[in-house]
């Protein structure tokens, strides 16, 4: 076997698409806390952004679409070794996955969920997604929903344009979710170029909070007015909004443990197996 038995496919991004700093994000941090590739998961959704597990040398899956927290849950609770890391889009995990991101946040599984949030459905060729900037209704904001669900513990947003901080948010979000304090919602802005080209309107309409002094990101109340306040600015945060402290003055999060207890074994598996077909007969 050569390097090119292993090679990943090429991506199928356009030239200057925010996903690809989205793909050097992942890699970027699965490398710098030295996880091997082999103890690696990617579930991924559809659109152009579910493509990201392709071009990686790691374990992944192709969800269906809406489907990728159901997968990463179950698969973060078959095998607690594994970092799983969901990736997904904007019209996947905020149109017909949003069901799924209100309980993640509320049920806290031990996963990363990364969104890739360019405002559009870039595969199918430009539809406007839930946070299209379109004047008929609001944009959906997937931070400001997680600030408000009792249950969620690590709520951050990045820029494809801000390499630095993305990594850097990517490698807490995943050190979060190893710790197993629970679910680390990472949205990404992430432009499409060809169908909703937003650079310049993110370029001057973010909110660092990583270089506020005066943000304190253990503090949930303090988050949501600041990013209400921002949004009457027409501005959004950006950066760690909101991690969710450990300690005794506070109420642990809400850790799912049924699931865990399972025998993941392949030999536990067929058995459970057998029983759930034993289940369903009716003669
Ligand atoms: C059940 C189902 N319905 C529709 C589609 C068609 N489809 C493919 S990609 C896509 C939109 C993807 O948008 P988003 O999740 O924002 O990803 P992006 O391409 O913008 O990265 C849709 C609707 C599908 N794959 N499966
Ligand atoms: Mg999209």
């Amino acid at each position: 076997m050569t390097t090119k038995t292993f090679d990943p496919a090429r991506p199928i991004f356009c030239a200057g698409c925010g996903h690809f700093g989205v793909q050097a994000a992942i890699e970027g941090a699965v490398d710098a806390l030295e996880i091997p590739r082999h103890d690696l998961m990617v579930v991924a959704g559809i659109g152009c952004s579910g493509t990201v597990q392709n071009n990686m040398v790691t374990y992944g899956y192709h969800a269906l679409h809406g489907r990728v927290l159901p997968t990463a849950t179950g698969t973060a609770y078959a095998n607690p070794e594994l970092t799983v890391i969901g990736a997904g889009g904007d019209g996947d995990g905020y149109a017909i996955g949003a069901g799924h991101l209100v309980h993640a946040f509320r049920r806290n599984p031990p996963l990363v969920y990364m969104v890739m949030n360019n405002g559009t459905y870039g595969l199918t060729k430009g539809q406007d997604s839930p946070t299209a900037l379109v004047n008929s209704a609001p944009a959906f904001d997937a931070v400001d929903l997680g600030l408000s669900i009792p249950g969620s513990t690590f709520v951050a947003r990045g820029f494809a344009r801000f390499p630095d901080q993305l990594l850097d948010l990517t490698i807490q979000a995943i050190k979060h979710a190893r710790a197993r304090r629970g679910f680390a919602f990472l949205e990404v802005l992430s432009p499409c170029v060809t169908y909703n080209d937003t650079y310049s309107t993110w370029d001057s309409g973010l909110h660092d909070v990583d270089q506020d002094p005066d943000h304190d990101p253990t503090d949930r109340v303090e988050a949501i007015r600041l990013s209400m306040n921002l949004k009457s600015e027409g501005l959004q945060p950006v950066g760690l909004i909101y991690q969710r402290p450990v300690g005794p003055d506070h109420d642990p999060a809400p850790q799912v443990s049924g699931p865990a207890q399972l025998d993941a074994t392949p030999a536990g598996n067929a058995g459970g197996l057998a029983d759930l077909m034993e289940s369903y007969r009716i003669y």
